[in-house]
């Protein structure tokens, strides 16, 4: 996007001063996201200019809602417990001149904006579990912030979103609909899809009784912004999918980015690990703040999270590859593909390390 590009965009919104540079930002496979430098009086303020996946999110005027919903209520809470910094604390969304929190340009695309939040830095897996124990802490601590936000006030943006037998009739009717070329590159992959469905029946049926919590509900790692000197989990971003959930699939989310050794979308599967420690760290951060609200079946059931995101992960990524990639951003015509041979290796990885046995570990 060029300045002036970005400055015609701003002008919709209610802000004021000159455009001085713009790039693009994060890694995120849905919407486009760029920084946006403005020259406000003499002083450089940045924003975070978005524009909004419609194709994924289809209803903007119920993604605004939900987002100004959770903003409103989490600044509340932050407030009521006396937080300082808020403006580093909370998302700040800033409003268009005619009133409302997106705009809408003349081709129909939909646009947003933030103020960025500064000197913070995100991780598309943790280094260390110092990193990992911050960046679950601000999870947990979002998702106890808004335990008591009554869940009717949010509209479900992705309907079935990590309703894992969803997801695997999804893939099943990717797989009938896709082209020859693709199946039989897929081939290996759905046969290790075979298998892990049969897993997935039982983690269905132990998450029926769980209670309904409203979650994040994308929990990548670098979903949430960490202070660049304390290291300390600042802000947690990325709030579309803010909606009914459980809390397993929060913290699954975690352990699925954040502990493996290699990228999301690595393809050098035989040295890929996912690291106990990490899981460890990750674990002890998400109970820290969601422990007084878990019941005691929910805490046993985070250790299916890692299982279910995992395979949830994979088995979308597959079948967005079998449909001829119309959901994620892909950079080459087997990304898609080698995504989900990359989840299937971490769902391996996570029966070897004994999982279970390594978070029994870091509550004793
Ligand atoms: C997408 O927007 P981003 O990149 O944080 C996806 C998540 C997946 C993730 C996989 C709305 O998240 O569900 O876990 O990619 N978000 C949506 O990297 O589909
Ligand atoms: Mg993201």
């Amino acid at each position: 996007m060029s300045p002036g590009a970005a400055a015609e965009l701003m002008e919709a919104f209610w802000l004021y001063g000159d455009v001085q540079s713009v790039r693009p930002i994060g890694s995120g496979h849905i919407h486009g996201t760029w920084a946006v430098e403005m020259d406000q009086a003499g002083v450089s303020v940045r924003y975070i200019l978005q524009q909004v996946n419609t194709q994924v999110f289809q209803d903007p005027d119920m993604l605004a809602r939900n987002l100004t919903t959770v903003l409103d209520w989490q600044q509340h809470q932050y407030r009521a417990a006396g937080t300082a910094n808020m403006s580093r604390r909370c998302l700040t969304l800033i409003h268009t001149r005619r009133g409302g929190t997106y705009h809408t340009d003349a081709a129909g695309f939909v646009w947003r904006v933030f103020l960025l939040i500064e000197h913070t830095y995100t991780l598309d897996r943790a280094d260390t579990p110092a990193q990992a124990y911050a960046a679950a802490r601000a999870f947990g601590q979002f998702g106890a912030s808004l335990a008591e936000l009554p869940p009717d006030r949010l509209g479900l943006t992705l309907p079935g979103f990590h309703d894992l037998s969803l997801r695997i009739a999804q893939l099943r009717t990717a797989a009938a609909g896709a082209g020859a070329e693709r199946q039989v590159a897929a081939a290996r992959a759905l046969e290790q899809a075979r298998y892990w469905e049969q897993r997935a029946t039982a983690w269905i049926e132990a998450a029926e009784a769980l209670p309904w919590r409203i979650c994040h509900n994308d929990t990548k790692i670098n979903n949430v912004l960490l202070d660049r000197t304390t290291g300390e989990g600042v802000c947690v971003i990325d709030l579309d999918t803010v909606m009914p959930g459980r809390l397993l699939y929060d913290f699954g989310d975690l352990v699925r980015t954040a502990a493996p050794t290699a990228d999301e979308d690595a393809t050098e599967l035989d040295t890929l690990h996912v690291r106990a420690e990490i899981c460890e760290a990750l674990y002890r951060g998400f109970v820290a703040d969601t422990q007084a609200m878990m019941t005691q079946a929910e805490q046993e059931s985070l250790v299916l999270g890692p299982y279910w995101m995992a395979c949830i992960m994979a088995f979308r990524f597959l079948a967005d590859f079998l449909r001829g990639d119309t959901y994620y951003k892909v950079r080459h015509s087997r990304h898609n593909l080698d995504r989900a041979l990359n989840q299937f290796r971490i769902l391996e990885c996570l029966d070897q390390m004994d999982i279970a046995g390594t978070l029994s570990r870091s509550t004793a």
